[in-house]
């Protein structure tokens, strides 16, 4: 056979790394870093030489299956999407609500999805709409409408030329970053300091990244909106204010001060366990610090004040004069699919949250999707509007949601679900039928939604690697073949009806835009050229802020890059008022229970937070050898001190217990975690019967999301993941 070497894009986390693949014919060789990718120069982490591995994946799903008396069989296509037309439809007619959705981190990193899944569900007009963005950033997304417009207009710290870096609840060393997509975040970090510039990480536990910090605050988990709250009141008691680029273009700075006031450094040492001197000394290096950017990623996220705490980072970087200059926090500007470059600069509809609430625990709305933490208890209680059928798309929320044991038993008493999916795993074991699409390599990438949220500007774009099969349709038309069963059209409807009719929407709209580059233009040409997701990619490319098409994507495989972050505001906005809100109504409301947590006296019990490791993504990477080689990775970290008064030893068995489960985990002591904290990684729990990993199987690992339970950040929906109290005691 022939041996080819093409460039491409990894998909599997947020530092889209360029890849430099050998095929021999159509089967990988080798994987290792593009030197010449202009994002990552190289750069690359042990995941990312497992796309071969998961395209080879003898488990990997290849033909629809359909359960028939509790067995699946292989079936063709035109027999599943049969199947689902027969049993989802009745149920979709009768109630649209009884119909949900579950979309999953995958699709974030899928250009197929990311157009086509929003037609799916429009097509389905059903309220139960879930996603695994509210396990994760949607504090942020939340936080960033409400004072900036739109849910990606989230400020990203300027990695690349920041003086001094404030990162809570971020773990890059393993994660490779989050909200703020870099490839090689630990050079990054390096280069802050060898420039003479200082990192400060705060986190429960000393990460790899924390180890690799100027200096190290080992918070309480949970109580990072009082420390922030706390920094901002330093700045403002001290008379620092400096609103830089702000100045003139901010609403309610006043009642952002006032919301702060009660929190004093003193106020707040003892629930975050950061003394306030410390505490008074960050607030004045960031003002003094030549420019300063404060991130927070997950653990300020998934947890009970996620979009307080996401609010008072994004206050400290307005009120230290750092938002949007070079060094702090910043506004990328992408070349495709940017909602802060559509329409008119500054102007915007801004966001409305809980436009409707959740059927069971009246949670509220954000983004048109219900809080994921909601999806279990609509399920499996009674009444109008109780979801009966379930289509998950790139999703494993039976390891990944809150309250995990009682979702997938839920999922078990489903009338009918469907899977898309690459795995019979832990979640599509409960399929009636399972959709499964081609591998990574046997599609085209371009990150819309990454370059978004990107440290530095860049576009890039990959063709697929491998041919798929005649037969196997691609993702973007299983999801059209969904939408087209959902709408009454048919099972044998030709999807590429939706995609026309999809990138016709697209094209008017775009010609509509007063702030497109395709404004008034005819596109007919553009229209004609292309099909599929190329064609949707190319009129975005077309429409967005540069100079570039699909066609000059393809003619520099190792990207194009647009450069380091500008300064963008006030155009970026897109508020009803044209100006920041430095307050947002429901952040500030929130205060209140923040004033109560903090004089909460600190009790001795143990909170449970999570964590992440370099060779895992998720729950979905675990079938591949190399991944899940060495020591068992998902043992609970107890600090010294714990261990002693709970009796249990390292490497001991020992059943850690929450208000909603339990399970049995070995004990890793280290006091890599502060007293009073056990940790335990997500993703895991593989030994459930009825699924297809055989990898995975044997090395199952302890499912935590058994012991999280329902509760949310009541602002958000968001999940609490992390902070959740727990016992431990030996077996
Ligand atoms: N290797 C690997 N990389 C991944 C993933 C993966 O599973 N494995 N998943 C990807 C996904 S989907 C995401 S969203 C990103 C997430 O990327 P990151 O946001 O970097 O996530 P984590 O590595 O989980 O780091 C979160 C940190 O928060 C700490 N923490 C817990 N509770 C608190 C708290 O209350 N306060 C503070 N300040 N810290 C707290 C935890 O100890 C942990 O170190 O990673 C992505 N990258
Ligand atoms: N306790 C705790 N729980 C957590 C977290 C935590 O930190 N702590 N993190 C949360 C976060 S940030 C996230 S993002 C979620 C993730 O939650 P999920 O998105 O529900 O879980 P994943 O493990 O990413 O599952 C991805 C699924 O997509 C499938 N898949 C992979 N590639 C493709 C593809 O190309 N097409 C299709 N159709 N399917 C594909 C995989 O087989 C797998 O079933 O977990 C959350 N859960
Ligand atoms: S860091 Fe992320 S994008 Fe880069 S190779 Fe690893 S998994 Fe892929
Ligand atoms: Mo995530």
């Amino acid at each position: 056979m022939s041996e080819r070497t093409v460039f491409r894009t990894c998909p599997l986390c947020e530092a889209t790394c360029g890849l430099k693949i050998t095929l021999d014919g159509d089967t990988v060789t080798d994987i290792r870093g593009d030197d010449d990718d202009v994002f990552s120069h190289g750069y690359i982490c042990p995941k990312g030489t497992t796309l071969g591995s998961l395209h080879e994946d003898p488990d990997r799903v290849r033909e629809p299956l359909i359960k028939r008396g509790g067995v699946f069989t292989t079936a063709t296509w035109e027999e599943a999407f049969a199947e689902i037309e027969r049993r989802l439809l009745p149920i979709l007619q009768a109630n649209r609500d009884a119909v949900a959705v579950y979309v999953g981190n995958p699709n974030a990193h899928n250009l197929d999805s990311l157009l086509y899944l929003k037609p799916l569900i429009k097509a389905l007009g059903s309220k139960n709409i879930y996603s695994a963005s509210t396990m994760d950033q949607r504090p942020k997304e939340l936080q960033s409408a409400l004072m900036f417009g739109t849910p990606l207009t989230i400020p990203i710290p300027d990695i690349d030329h920041t003086m001094y870096l404030l990162m809570l609840g971020a773990n890059p060393y393993e994660s490779n970053g989050s909200l703020a997509t870099a490839a090689d975040w630990p050079g990054k970090m390096k280069g802050i300091q060898q420039r003479g510039g200082k990192v400060i990480v705060v986190d429960p536990r000393r990460t790899r990244t924390a180890g690799h910090a100027d200096a190290h605050l080992a918070i309480r988990p949970g109580t990072d909106a009082l420390l922030l709250a706390a920094i901002a009141n330093t700045i403002f008691a001290g008379g620092r204010i400096d609103l830089g680029a702000c100045e003139g273009i901010i609403d309610n700075l006043d009642v952002a001060r006032q919301a702060v006031e009660p929190f004093t450094p003193e106020t707040v040492a003892s629930q975050t366990g950061i003394d306030a001197a410390t505490i008074r000394q960050i607030a004045n290096e960031i003002c003094d610090a030549e420019s300063a950017a404060v991130y927070g990623r997950m653990g300020t996220t998934t947890q009970q004040f996620g979009t307080t705490s996401s609010w008072l980072v994004d206050l400290i970087n307005i009120i230290s004069g750092n938002l949007d200059r070079r060094g702090g926090a910043m506004f990328p500007m992408a070349a495709a699919g940017g909602s802060n470059t559509r329409g008119t600069p500054r102007i915007g509809k801004g966001v409305r949250p809980a436009r409707f609430v959740s059927r069971v625990r009246g949670l509220p709305e954000t983004f048109g999707e219900l809080p994921v933490a909601a999806l279990g208890e609509e399920i499996d209680t009674p009444g109008d509007g109780q979801i009966k059928a379930l289509i998950t798309v790139a999703g494993n929320p039976a390891l990944s949601a809150p309250d995990a044991g009682r979702l997938d038993r839920a999922m078990s008493t489903l009338d009918f679900m469907v899977s898309v999916d690459i795995y019979l795993n832990e979640t599509t074991r409960h399929a009636d039928v399972i959709l499964p699409p081609p591998s990574a390599l046997q599609r085209g990438h371009y990150d819309l939604a990454f370059m978004q949220i990107t440290v530095r500007n860049a576009a890039n774009y990959s063709p697929p690697a491998i041919p798929k099969d005649d037969d196997q349709p691609a993702e973007w038309e299983i999801l059209s073949k969904l939408a087209l069963i959902a709408q009454g059209a048919g099972a044998s409807a030709d999807p590429q009806i939706a995609d026309d009719f999809i990138a016709q929407t697209l094209a008017d709209a775009s010609v509509r835009d007063p702030g497109s580059m395709l404004h008034g233009k005819d596109v007919s040409g553009l229209m004609s050229a292309r099909k599929g997701p190329e064609r949707l990619l190319d009129l975005l490319l077309h429409a967005g802020p540069y100079d570039i098409t699909l066609e000059d994507l393809e003619k520099h495989p190792h990207g194009i890059d647009l450069g380091p972050l500008q300064p963008r505001l006030p155009d970026v906005l897109r508020t009803p008022t044209g100006m920041i809100d430095a307050a947002p109504k429901p952040c500030v409301d929130d205060m209140a229970r923040l004033l109560a947590v903090r004089d909460v006296p600190v009790n001795d019990g143990l909170m449970l937070v999570g964590r992440r490791h370099l060779r895992t993504n998720n729950s979905w990477l675990h079938n591949i050898p190399a991944m899940v080689k060495g020591k068992n990775r998902s043992s609970l970290q107890m600090h010294p001190d714990d261990a002693l008064l709970a009796g249990v030893k390292d490497g001991e068995r020992v059943t850690v217990a929450s208000a909603s489960g339990s399970v049995i985990a070995d004990v890793h002591v280290t006091d890599e975690v502060r007293p009073g904290v056990v940790s335990l990684p997500h993703g895991w729990g593989h030994d459930v019967q009825g699924s297809g990993l055989s990898v995975a199987g044997k090395n199952p690992g302890v499912n935590t999301n058994i012991l999280t339970d329902p509760a949310v950040d009541p602002v958000s929906g968001n999940a609490v993941l992390n902070g959740i109290p727990v016992t431990v005691t030996p077996v």
